[in-house]
């Protein structure tokens, strides 16, 4: 998978490359990160990203022309013989969640777009952008955080990844519930044991505590997830 970010501050993105899951996953060729400085496609001296909004009102809006040269430089016209997907990172996306990252892990190429100031010219999303992405309800400064988080929650399911393909299968038969409560050693700490069956090496009697503790804290902390799994029948 290529992932292209365009952003006006490839130094927040750019430490990512070398980190622990992603770090390996680019050194091992399975993922390709490049970072592009916005600055790098405007055409004036002052490398001007940003103008005045139309109408008035406070703050800055980025400017169509370097946007869309930059997302056109790296996919192509927007249409069907495009072949990377142009996602926008944006308070008006459309919210982030594990099906969608599912989605995006199966394809070859992502442009992720990060704006800052009140956000990007509306030109951009009708001439260039596939999708608008949110990561949740609340208000950041900019799409780099987010795209960050996207990139994260995307390339840890590309097949490859995730050194330890046994903990991947786990995790999806867990798909859609919180997990319950993990311990490494000490067996005693401060007076609080380690729970007796997970040192029993029953692993049936293990598998199952697990599979009710995680049942009991997802209905207590998040009965919104059991109401929404796919592909299980009701308990
Ligand atoms: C993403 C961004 C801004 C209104 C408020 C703030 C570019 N979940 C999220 N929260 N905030 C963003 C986001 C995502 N994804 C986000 C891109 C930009 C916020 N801002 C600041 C603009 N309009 C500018």
């Amino acid at each position: 998978m290529r992932i292209d970010v365009i952003t006006i501050f490839p130094g927040l993105i750019e430490p990512f490359r070398t980190m622990a899951l992603l770090g390996a996953a680019c050194r091992d060729g399975i993922v390709e990160l490049v970072v592009h400085d916005l600055r790098e496609f405007t055409k004036d001296r002052h490398r001007t990203v940003d103008d005045t909004p139309y109408g008035g009102g406070p703050g800055m809006v980025m400017r169509p022309e370097p946007l869309i040269e930059a997302i056109e430089a790296l996919a192509g016209p927007k249409g069907e013989t495009r072949s990377a997907r142009v996602l926008l990172l944006s308070p008006q996306g459309r919210r982030f969640d594990q099906d969608w990252a599912q989605e995006l892990a199966r394809e070859r190429h992502l442009v992720l777009v990060c704006g800052r100031y009140e956000g990007v010219d509306q030109r951009v999303i009708e001439i260039a952008v596939d999708e608008e992405v949110s990561i949740g309800d609340y208000v950041l400064a900019g799409g780099e955080l987010p795209a960050l988080v996207l990139i994260e929650a995307v390339t840890r399911l590309v097949p490859g990844v995730m050194g330890n393909p046994e903990s991947a299968e786990a995790e999806s038969f867990q798909a859609g519930m919180l997990e319950g409560p993990q311990f490494t050693r000490p067996a005693e700490y401060r007076g609080i044991e380690v729970p007796a069956v997970l040192r029993s090496g029953d692993h049936q009697a293990i598998a199952r505590w697990r599979a009710e503790e995680a049942r009991a804290i997802t209905k207590r902390r998040r009965p919104d997830l059991l109401g929404r799994r796919r592909g299980e029948e009701e308990r």
